[in-house]
């Protein structure tokens, strides 16, 4: 039934086409409007038509226009607008012409001499050139920003606005680009039809359906329906790409005047990539996308076009040593094929402090669990800010950071009539609320005056709030009391003393007393929030955490048993406490787990920076927990010099070459870290320990070459000897830790797949050999631990070379590893 529709429309359409000619040598006059040329049935005309928005003094384009002036299809030049004294010529020569007042041709076709003899416009809106009935030159045949119903679009076609242009690629997909090369949307046919395309066309049908025909297709695939398919009569829709860059179908109903859009490809306006021009943030009011600056150190290029984008007050150039990083919560930069070749995988700060440096203009950091990061150094970036993303970006500025205003306080300045209504409100709630709490606090001191834990009714509450899983906030004094004046000291780790306390509902906790946070209070409480938003079994919970003045304290559950390098390092007394192989098999397990968990899982991808045996916690039935993870952010708050020799708090011994080399630091620093743990686990010993028994050679150094020779029993702890050891494991472990602590980044395994190898899914290949480093650069046992070593003297070992062939599992190697290097090597190159 609808294809028989279909057919009748396409027959009558083909029948009723007569085209009104113009005569060479007719003219049309900007200055007259009235004046047009139209088809026979007056579906449309071609005149002059004020260009929009209005200018002073006015200018106006000749364009072929639906009945009614609205919407409009064609334009000489794409929308070059004239003065009032212009004119479009239909030259004797065969040429169409537009000129402006001062007789400058601005658009021409280019068919003078080609036996042009007439010109038609039709009733389908073609405005033709004609050699006797041989079309010469046609409207459809040379689009400019839209596409009517019987106009055939073809693969070496375009439509253009501004900056933005239309495809139909010979695979039948059809693609939305900004300059030519960035491309914002990309739609493919049906999977169906895949491959068989020859040579596609785009059509848009008269009853609202846009589709693609090919002489391999029996009916054309279906790309859109307009919302209105196949309603009323006398109805033109007409694709268009709109000067904002999006590409809708509108519907008008003759004579109407206005154009209602039926159907739009990019859903979301503010994905446009450019919308809001260079620098310009995109976001929304109610409804509509709006372009703002980043913040107070932009202004806005034109005040009256917020889309023309934003620009720097000071330059970066006028700022040498003195550019910082400002964040913009809750926003992205747009990142588009060809573009997104600069990404890679690390955690939030290193996105952030990687930017800093080097031709970066801004960065965006995704908060989706990929731990993906967009290194952006175009000179034109594109953004999005909205409650709704998932992603935190940076953006290079002069010194100081100057954030925009919030909303409310932007509508305080504005308007002093609301601030006084504002004022009556809030005196009114504040009343109620007041109302409200004194006859609470009656309500409880007459049910609870006989209760005897009246006093612990903060407690009371803590622990409600601890059921529900989201993070206690406790005085500092709570905590005072509950450690009994930070008493019993439990160790004292990088990031400062951890205390015994006993919560009043008789919780035992290890109270953590942050040393060196110099972030402000709404930053340490979103840190916080992210930490405690982190769940699993094999991660250390956190409870709740002080924020009061200069005080930052976190509260951690009791590990019973203490870390895992009290059971580790023994001494010959203590041996009671000394792990099992199957204990020390399934804490390494925990642990891989809990560290996977934080690497590829969780929301806010965790780069932990700081694994060592010290970490790795064990409860009363020796489960392994991580603790400490997502510290490493709270404590530098100036990010750029975050992983400087001086500031860096991760542990000698277990910290991968990269933090000395200054190369970024990614999840893989921390797979390092456990590789050398899983070592120590194995073995019983530190990883960098030199003895006589190691032939003066750090231990990880000398375990390769028994490992090699096929000792694997030479680096098993001696204390297990008697016990039941199973080999296999051990060997897998032992095989894994080699994998890990390999010197390129790229060759270390993932979390994910280091998981898999012990566990013994994946099969482990033969891991090469492991460089020694120089004696004293990392883990020599001089530095290990000291606060303040002999840093300066440190040589770091020299930048690995970009390596293509990675040996490792081709599945196991991350696929950011080429970009990573090449993003280090131009952080080498910058860096002084
Ligand atoms: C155009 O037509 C309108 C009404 O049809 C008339 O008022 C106006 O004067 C005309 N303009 C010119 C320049 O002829
Ligand atoms: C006409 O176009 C020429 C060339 O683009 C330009 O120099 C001239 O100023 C224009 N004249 C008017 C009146 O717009
Ligand atoms: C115009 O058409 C005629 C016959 O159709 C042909 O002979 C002539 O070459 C054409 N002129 C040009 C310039 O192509
Ligand atoms: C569109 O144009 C191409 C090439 O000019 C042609 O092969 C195809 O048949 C046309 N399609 C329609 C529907 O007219
Ligand atoms: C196109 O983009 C360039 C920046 O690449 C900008 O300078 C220019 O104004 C843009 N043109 C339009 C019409 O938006
Ligand atoms: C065509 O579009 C699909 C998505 O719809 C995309 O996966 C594919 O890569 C595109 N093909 C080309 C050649 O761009
Ligand atoms: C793709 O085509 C198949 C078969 O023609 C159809 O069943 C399916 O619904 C189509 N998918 C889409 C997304 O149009
Ligand atoms: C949203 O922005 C549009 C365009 O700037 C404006 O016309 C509209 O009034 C704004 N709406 C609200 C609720 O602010
Ligand atoms: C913005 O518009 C106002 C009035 O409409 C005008 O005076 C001013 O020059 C315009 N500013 C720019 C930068 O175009
Ligand atoms: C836009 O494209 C031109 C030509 O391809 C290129 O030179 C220019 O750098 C591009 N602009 C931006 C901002 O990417
Ligand atoms: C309609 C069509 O050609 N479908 C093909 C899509 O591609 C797969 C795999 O290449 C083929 O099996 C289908 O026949």
């Amino acid at each position: 039934m609808r294809l028989k529709i279909q057919a009748l429309l396409l027959f009558l359409g083909l029948c009723t086409i007569s085209a009104a000619t113009i005569s060479p040598g007719s003219t049309l006059h900007a200055s007259n409007p009235n004046q047009t040329w139209s088809s026979p049935g007056n579906k449309f005309s071609l005149g002059f038509v004020p260009s929009q928005p209005p200018t002073s003094p006015p200018s106006f384009i000749a364009a072929i226009a639906y009945s009614g002036g609205v919407p409009i299809i064609w334009s000489a030049g794409n929308g070059v607008s004239v003065d009032s004294a212009g004119s479009f010529q239909f030259l004797s020569t065969g040429s169409l012409r537009l000129v402006n007042g001062s007789g400058a041709t601005v658009f021409d076709s280019g068919t003078s001499n080609r036996g042009v003899a007439s010109a038609a416009l039709d009733d389908n809106g073609n405005l033709v050139l004609l050699n006797g009935t041989r079309t010469v030159w046609s409207t459809f045949d040379n689009p400019t920003d839209a596409i009517v119903p019987s106009q055939n679009f073809t693969v070496s076609k375009v439509l253009r606005s501004g900056n933005y242009s239309f495809n139909l690629l010979s695979t039948g997909n059809l693609t939305l680009r900004w300059n030519n090369s960035i491309v914002y949307w990309n739609q493919g046919l049906n999977s169906s039809i895949n491959g068989s395309i020859t040579s596609p066309s785009l059509g848009l049908q008269s009853i609202g359906i846009l589709s693609i025909n090919d002489p391999s297709l029996t009916s054309g695939a279906i790309v859109a329906y307009s919302s209105d398919y196949a309603e009323g009569d006398d109805v033109l829709r007409v694709l268009k790409l709109d000067s904002d860059g999006n590409l809708r179908i509108y519907s008008s109903s003759r004579g109407s005047g206005t154009a209602t859009e039926r159907w739009a490809a990019v859903r979301d306006q503010c994905q446009v990539f450019g919308y809001c021009g260079n620098f310009g943030i995109c976001s929304y009011n109610d409804s509509n996308p709006i372009c703002g600056c980043p913040s107070q150190n932009f202004e806005m290029i034109d005040p009256n076009d917020s889309r023309k984008g934003c620009k720097r007050r000071v330059e970066i150039e006028n700022c040498p040593g003195n550019a910082v990083m400002l964040q913009l919560d809750h926003a992205q930069f747009l990142t588009y094929p060809p573009e997104s070749a600069e990404e890679f995988f690390i955690g939030i700060s290193a996105c952030k402090g990687n930017c800093l440096t080097g031709s970066c203009v801004a960065s965006t950091s995704l908060s989706d669990g990929t731990g993906q990061c967009y290194i952006k150094t175009s000179n034109f970036v594109s953004g999005y800010q909205s409650p709704a993303l998932p992603s935190t970006s940076f953006v290079k500025v002069c010194a100081p950071a100057v954030p925009n205003p919030s909303l409310s306080m932007q509508v305080d300045g504005k308007d002093k009539e609301w601030r006084i209504h504002a004022w009556i409100v809030a005196v009114v709630i504040l009343a109620t609320l007041l109302g409200l709490v004194v006859f609470e606090g009656g309500l409880w001191w007459w049910c609870c005056r006989n209760s005897p834990k009246f006093g612990g009714l903060s407690s009371q509450y803590a622990l409600l709030e601890y059921a529900s899983g989201a993070p206690v906030q406790f005085s500092y004094k709570e905590l005072q009391r509950s450690t009994k004046g930070f008493k019993e000291k439990l160790g004292a780790g990088g990031f400062g003393a951890v205390y015994r306390g006993v919560l009043a509902n008789r919780t035992v906790v290890a109270v953590k007393q942050l040393e060196g946070i110099e972030q402000g209070e709404k930053q340490f409480r979103m840190e916080v929030a992210t930490i405690s938003s982190t769940h699993h079994l094999n991660l250390v919970r956190l409870i709740g955490f002080c924020s009061e003045g200069r005080h930052r304290l976190l509260v951690y559950e009791f590990m019973k048993n203490g870390s895992l390098d009290n059971c580790l390092f023994v001494t010959e007394e203590q041996s009671g406490k000394l792990l099992n192989w199957e204990n020390r098999f399934s804490i390494a397990l925990g642990t891989a787990r809990g560290i996977t968990y934080l690497h590829e899982e969780c929301r806010d991808c965790i780069v932990h920076c700081d694994i060592k045996p010290e970490n790795i916690l064990l409860d009363e039935n020796n489960n392994s927990k991580v603790s400490d993870f997502g510290l490493a952010k709270l404590i530098n708050p100036k990010d750029h010099r975050y992983r400087t020799l001086t500031s860096v708090r991760g542990t000698r011994g277990y910290l991968a070459p990269e933090w000395l080399a200054n190369l970024p630091i990614t999840s893989k620093s921390d797979v390092y870290s456990y590789g050398m743990v899983l070592l120590e686990i194995v073995s019983g010993r530190r990883n960098f320990e030199v003895s006589e028994e190691t032939n003066r050679k750090k231990f990880s150094i000398w375990a390769y070459e028994e490992f090699e020779n096929g000792n694997i029993k030479e680096i098993l702890d001696k204390r297990l000897t008697g016990q039941e050891v199973y080999m296999e494991q051990v060997k897998r472990a032992i095989e894994v830790s080699f994998w890990c602590i390999q010197e390129q980044p790229s060759q270390r395994p993932t979390m994910g797949k280091v998981l898999q190898m012990l566990e013994g899914i994946t099969e482990i290949e033969k891991p090469p050999a492991l460089k020694a480093m120089p004696e004293g650069s990392i883990g020599g046992t001089s530095t290990y631990m000291s606060s303040n070593g002999s840093v300066s003297s440190t040589v770091a070992p020299s930048a690995p070379a970009p390596s293509s062939s990675s040996s490792f599992l081709t599945t196991g190697v991350s696929p950011s590893g080429g970009n990573l290097e090449r993003a280090s090597s131009s952080l080498l190159r910058s860096d002084p």
